[in-house]
């Protein structure tokens, strides 16, 4: 599960993987300072696993984290080479999830590669690199398989694709072994000047990674009325984590063994045989049932033998599908 934040250049990219990841990656006044993809991971905030640690006194804890993915800057014809070209293809094509940044700060010092501060504009330029570069790949599919009876029925499908992308329209349908960068999931992250001054801008997530920058050491209620003052989102960077999963379908399941208490995720509708492989493949291979708990039951009983005696834990077989939040515990032949 991975999330790539993309948009124009120098609109606060870098800076805002930086902060999400700590990775420390390079951040400049000029355009195209991101050449090369920056891939960080990022904890997920996690206050039931707080509250679990809290109770088993676990001397290891273990957060659950979503890989990040610094995407170099494109500009208008991106698809047809300008700019660092298209090699950003590959890489918005690699993740699950797109974190558009647009600009919504001034900064006379810091260049801009369009003429106008306009984040509905800037928004639109990259919406449509993207459907442009769809376009081309819908084409070139087409040229390959239209002559050749076996791909009838994909071709009539990709004509449709292509008619809706040229005329600057989503399309309806999708593909399967082509997955089109303009279908992934988007979320719009406005990168706003730190004072709240700027004005008109479009829907999204609201943040100023100026601001972020400069709080990190206030204390949350003092971080929440700052936000509140630019016009920010009052959960600042968790909030936008927070955001990411809903979009990924990513839900938290929790283990609790011997020393360590950790936090897993996994795409919602994972079934415990599923999640047995992730934790360890002799799990899977010797999986026999699974015990499993509701965090809020777990906290409420103090503890999973406490529970287990006050009849909270639901004894499940392989083909449960885990709810976010369930502590599981996975009973194997080894
Ligand atoms: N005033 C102001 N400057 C910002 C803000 N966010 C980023 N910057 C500055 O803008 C410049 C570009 O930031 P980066 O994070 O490198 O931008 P980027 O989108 O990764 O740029 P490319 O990699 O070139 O595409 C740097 O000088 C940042 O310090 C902000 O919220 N307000
Ligand atoms: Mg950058």
């Amino acid at each position: 599960m991975r999330v790539g934040i993309i948009g124009l250049p120098n609109v606060g990219k870098s800076s805002l993987f930086n902060l999400l990841t700590k990775a420390g990656a390079q951040v400049a006044k000029f355009p195209f300072t991101t050449i090369d993809r920056n891939v960080g991971m990022v904890m997920i905030p996690d206050e039931r696993l707080d509250h679990i640690v809290e109770i088993t006194k676990s001397p290891k804890m273990r957060y659950a984290s979503i890989e990040f993915v610094d995407i170099a800057g494109l500009i208008k014809d991106a698809h047809k080479g300008e700019g660092l070209g298209n090699k950003f293809l590959a890489h918005i094509r690699d993740v699950d999830c797109i974190v558009h940044v647009l600009r919504c700060f001034e900064a006379a010092d810091v260049a801009r590669t369009t003429a106008q501060l306009s984040p509905s504009d800037d928004h639109s330029i990259v919406r449509t690199e993207l459907m442009l570069a769809d376009l081309e790949i819908v084409e070139r599919r087409i040229e390959k398989i239209k002559k050749a009876a076996e791909f009838r029925e994909e071709l009539q499908r990709l004509t449709r694709i292509k008619d809706e992308l040229s005329k600057g329209r989503m399309p309806g349908e999708v593909h399967g072994e082509i997955p089109l960068l303009a279908q992934k999931k988007e979320i719009v992250v406005l990168n706003l000047d730190d004072e709240g001054k700027f004005t008109g801008v479009p829907d999204g997530y609201r943040i100023s990674v100026r601001l972020e920058e400069e709080i990190g050491d206030f204390t949350e209620e003092e971080k929440t009325e700052l936000r509140k003052d630019a016009g920010a989102h009052p959960r600042g960077l968790v909030g936008l984590v927070e955001r990411c999963m809903e979009e990924l379908s990513v839900i938290l399941f929790y283990t609790i063994k011997g020393e360590e208490a950790r936090a897993w995720p996994v795409p919602r509708g994972t079934t415990v045989f599923e999640a047995a492989g992730k934790i360890h493949t002799d799990m899977q291979r010797g999986f026999i049932r699974a015990e499993v708990l509701p965090c809020a039951d777990f906290i409420r009983a103090r503890g999973f033998a406490e529970a287990q005696s006050q009849g909270y834990a639901k004894v499940e077989g392989r083909e449960y599908v885990l709810h976010d939040g369930d502590i599981v515990l996975i009973k194997f032949r080894a």
